[in-house]
C-alpha cells in the first residue's frame, strides 16, 4: 500500500534535512512574533517541531505567538484569556466555566469532513475523500490571514501515556484559548525538549492547524459557510476551520484517531487497532477483568465506561499486543472525558455529579442554560428557572423550549472522578478481557450475545447499525450502518479494516488463553418490538440505565466461564437464573422472567433481515475476506433451521430444548 511519493511526504522532516539557513529564517519569523518568554520555550524545540508551526504561522498570520507547555502558569494565562476575549464565561461554582459554540455548530459536521489523499490511496465507502493537492488547496486559501488579529497557541501533547511506544506525538496550533483549555483537561501536555524527543523518536508527528475563524459579537464561529475539516494523510495534517465544536476543533480527539486508524494499516496491520471504545475495569472477587466496548456516539458509551469500578477511559482505546506476555492490552489516548450531559442525574450518575457540581474540579460545560451563573441541562432532575440564557440566545421557561442542545457536553479531567485508575500512569496499559459492540438498535439483537470466536468477534462487530444522533450535525435519528461504530474514524476501505481486525486476533504474539472474549450488547430494545411474546405495554425501552452494571458484570463472567450459557446461532447468551441472582445482588432489583425472555429472545425475522442487509452492503466493498460472508451464511442457515423448528420467535428455554435435541454438546 505504501509506495515511493507517500514514504517520502510521509517521513519526518529530520534536523538534516532542514539547513541551517532556514531554521534561522523560521526562527527570525516566529521570534518576531513573540516576547521573551515564549522566545525561549520556542528554543528548546526541535527542528522538525519549528517547522511546521512556521508552516501554520505563515499563512495563517497571527499577531502573535503562544508557546503552550501546559505548565502551571501558561495554563493559568489560557484559562484567563478564555474568560477575557469570551470564549468561556465564569459559572458561580469556581473553577467551573461554559462554552457556546453556535446554534449551527454544535455536532461533527460530516459534510465537510474530508479526506485528502492521492489518487491511489483507497478511502472507505463510508467517508469523502479529495484529491491531496486539491484538498490541500482549497483549505489553505480559506485558512490564509485567519489568524490576523489574533493570538496563535500552540501546544505539545502526547495521545496516550507519556513513554508508551503507541502514544502519538501531536502538535495542536489553534487560535481557540477555549480549545487549548480544554486539551488541557483531555489530553496530556509535554514540555518542548519531552515533546521534541518524542517526535525525534517515534519519526511522526500529527500536525493539527485550527482555526476559529471570525467571530460574531456572541463569540461564536461567524463563517460556517467556510467551514472544513480536512485531514491530509498523507502527512497526517488536519486543517479544521471556521469551527468551534470539539468534535470539529479538537483535534486530538477524532480528527487524530482517523490517523491513527490510517497509521495501524499501513504500519501495523494486525498488530494494534485505535478503536472508538471505552475501556472500564470491574472488580470480580479481587480481579479486575477490563472491557473495552464501542457505541456509536450518543449510544451510552460514557455512561457504560461509568459503571466500572476502575475506569481507563470513555471514548477512545489505543489497542496493542504485549509481546512479553501475550496479552492484548489497551491505553487510552486521552486523559479526559467529553461527555453528553443530558440526562446526567444524581441519581444515575453520582460520581459524574460529584465532579459537575464541587469547586474542587475543574469543569468547562457546552451549550446548556445559564441561568443566575448556574448551569441547567435536559434531565438533571431539578427545577429550570423562569429565565437565562443558552446556546441559542435569551431563554424562557414559557417558551417551552429544551434548556440544552441534545449534544451539550461537559469536559472534565478522568482523575477527578472517584472510580478513576488513581494509580501511577501505566504505560504498559491495561490487560482486555472483552470486546464489546452495541448501537441504538430498536428491534434486532438480543441484549447481550457472545460470539463464538475471533470471526464471529468481527462479524458482530462490523454488522452493526444505530439510529443517527445529534453529535453529528444534520442527524434525523434514521437508522445507518457503524461497523466497530468506529465508520466515522476509519479512512481506508471497510474489506481492510475487516482483514485487519481478523488477523489482529489471529496474531500469532497473542497467548490463546488471552484472546479477549466478543459481545454483542444491546441496550436500546424497545418494547414494541417485542410483542409477539408479551404484547401489551409498547411504550419505551425495555430496561433502565442502571441495568448497564449488572450486563458488564455478567459478561464479565461469561468470558471467564463461570456461568453456563446458551448456544444459538449468532452466539451464546446468560442463563436467567444467574441475571436474576446478579440483579438482586448487584443493583438490588427484581429481574423478572418475562423481561428475560424480552431481552433474550430471538426475534429470527429480524435477524434475518439485518444479515441480509450487511451481506447485501458489505459485497459491495472491496477485497472482503470471503470467511466474513460465510459466516454471516451460516447464522442465517442456523436461524432459518431454527424457525422452521420453533417458531419465529425463539425464547432461550426454547433455545436450551433444540441445543439438547439437536446439538449434544
Ligand atoms: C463522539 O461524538 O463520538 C464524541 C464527541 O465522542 S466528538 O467526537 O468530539 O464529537
Ligand atoms: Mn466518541
Amino acid at each position: 500500500m505504501t509506495n515511493d511519493k507517500q514514504k517520502q511526504d510521509k517521513s519526518l522532516p529530520s534536523s538534516s534535512k532542514i539547513d541551517m539557513f532556514r531554521l534561522e529564517t523560521m526562527k527570525t519569523y516566529l521570534v518576531g512574533l513573540m516576547d521573551e518568554s515564549n522566545c525561549d520555550k520556542l528554543m528548546r524545540l526541535s527542528p522538525a517541531v519549528i517547522k511546521p508551526i512556521f508552516n501554520g504561522a505563515t499563512r495563517l498570520n497571527p499577531s502573535s505567538i503562544f508557546i503552550n507547555t501546559g505548565s502551571d502558569e501558561d495554563m493559568a494565562y489560557i484559562r484567563l484569556q478564555a474568560l477575557k476575549k469570551g470564549e468561556e464565561v465564569a459559572l458561580s461554582t469556581k473553577n467551573h466555566t461554559c462554552h457556546f459554540d453556535g446554534p449551527d455548530d454544535q455536532g461533527r459536521d460530516t459534510a465537510n469532513t474530508r479526506y485528502l489523499a492521492y489518487d491511489e490511496t483507497p478511502i472507505s465507502s463510508l467517508q469523502h475523500k479529495l484529491e491531496h493537492r486539491a484538498g490541500l488547496l482549497e483549505v489553505r486559501t480559506i485558512m490564509n490571514d485567519l489568524m490576523k488579529d489574533k493570538e496563535m497557541i500552540v501546544s505539545f501533547i502526547s495521545r496516550g501515556p507519556v513513554g508508551s511506544p503507541v502514544s502519538d506525538p501531536t502538535l495542536q496550533v489553534t487560535d481557540s484559548y477555549y480549545v487549548t483549555h480544554s486539551e488541557f483537561l483531555l489530553y496530556r501536555m509535554m514540555s518542548p525538549e519531552a515533546f521534541s524527543n518524542d517526535v525525534e523518536q517515534k519519526g511522526y508527528i500529527f500536525i493539527n492547524y485550527h482555526s476559529a475563524g471570525a467571530l460574531t459579537p456572541t463569540k461564536v464561529s461567524a463563517n460556517l459557510h467556510n467551514r472544513r475539516i480536512y485531514m491530509d494523510v498523507e502527512g497526517w495534517r488536519s486543517y479544521s476551520m471556521n469551527n468551534q465544536y470539539a468534535g470539529n476543533s479538537i483535534a486530538p480527539k477524532k480528527i487524530n484517531h482517523r490517523f491513527a486508524n490510517m497509521n495501524n494499516l499501513r504500519n501495523y496491520f494486525g498488530s494494534r487497532l485505535d478503536e472508538h471504545m471505552f475501556v472500564t475495569g470491574f472488580d470480580l472477587d479481587g480481579e479486575v477483568v477490563y472491557f473495552a466496548g464501542a457505541y456509536p456516539s450518543g449510544c451510552g458509551k460514557t455512561g457504560t465506561a461509568m459503571t466500572g469500578s476502575i475506569l481507563i477511559g470513555d471514548d477512545l482505546a489505543k489497542i496493542f499486543i504485549d509481546v512479553t506476555s501475550g496479552e492484548v492490552r489497551a491505553v487510552n489516548p486521552e486523559k479526559g472525558m467529553f461527555g453528553i450531559i443530558e440526562g446526567v442525574n444524581r441519581i444515575d450518575d453520582p460520581e459524574t455529579m460529584e465532579v459537575l457540581t464541587s469547586e474542587k474540579h475543574e469543569v468547562i460545560l457546552s451549550n446548556l442554560l445559564i441561568g443566575n451563573g448556574q448551569p441547567y441541562w435536559e434531565g438533571m432532575g431539578e427545577k429550570f428557572p423562569q429565565k437565562g440564557y443558552n446556546f441559542k440566545g435569551e431563554w424562557h421557561r414559557k417558551y417551552g423550549e429544551p434548556v440544552s442542545h441534545k449534544n451539550a457536553r461537559f469536559t472534565i479531567s478522568l482523575d477527578s472522578l472517584a472510580n478513576h485508575y488513581q494509580g501511577k500512569e501505566k504505560v504498559k496499559g491495561v490487560k482486555l478481557s472483552g470486546l464489546l459492540f452495541g448501537g441504538r438498535d430498536y428491534a434486532t439483537m438480543p441484549t447481550i450475545v457472545m460470539a463464538h470466536d475471533w470471526t464471529n468477534t468481527v462479524v458482530h462487530g462490523a454488522i452493526i447499525r444505530s439510529a443517527t444522533t445529534a453529535t453529528e450535525i444534520g442527524a434525523d435519528g434514521t437508522e445507518k450502518r457503524s461497523p466497530f461504530a468506529n465508520e466515522a474514524f476509519f479512512p481506508g476501505p471497510l474489506g481492510d479494516y475487516i482483514k485487519h481486525y481478523l488477523a489482529f486476533g489471529r496474531n500469532p504474539a497473542i497467548a490463546a488463553k488471552n484472546l479477549p472474549s466478543g459481545f454483542q450488547v444491546n441496550y436500546w430494545l424497545h418494547k414494541s418490538a417485542r410483542q409477539a411474546l408479551f404484547p401489551g405495554d409498547t411504550d419505551g425501552l425495555i430496561g433502565e440505565k442502571r441495568d448497564t452494571k449488572v450486563w458488564m458484570n455478567i459478561m464479565a463472567l461469561m468470558h471467564q466461564g463461570r456461568v453456563e450459557t446458551i448456544w444459538t446461532p449468532i452466539g451464546r447468551i446468560p442463563k436467567y437464573k444467574d441475571l436474576q441472582k446478579m440483579f438482586s445482588r448487584v443493583i438490588g432489583k427484581e429481574y423478572k422472567r418475562e423481561t428475560y425472555s424480552q431481552q433474550f429472545s430471538l426475534y429470527i425475522d429480524n435477524l434475518v433481515r439485518r444479515i441480509d442487509m450487511s451481506i447485501l452492503e458489505f459485497s459491495k466493498e472491496k477485497g472482503m475476506p470471503e470467511e466474513f460472508f460465510y459466516t454471516l451464511d451460516t447464522w442465517r442457515r442456523d436461524l432459518l433451521a431454527l424457525k422452521s423448528t420453533i417458531g419465529p420467535v425463539v425464547t432461550p428455554a426454547q433455545m436450551i430444548e433444540y441445543v439438547a435435541a439437536n446439538l449434544p454438546e
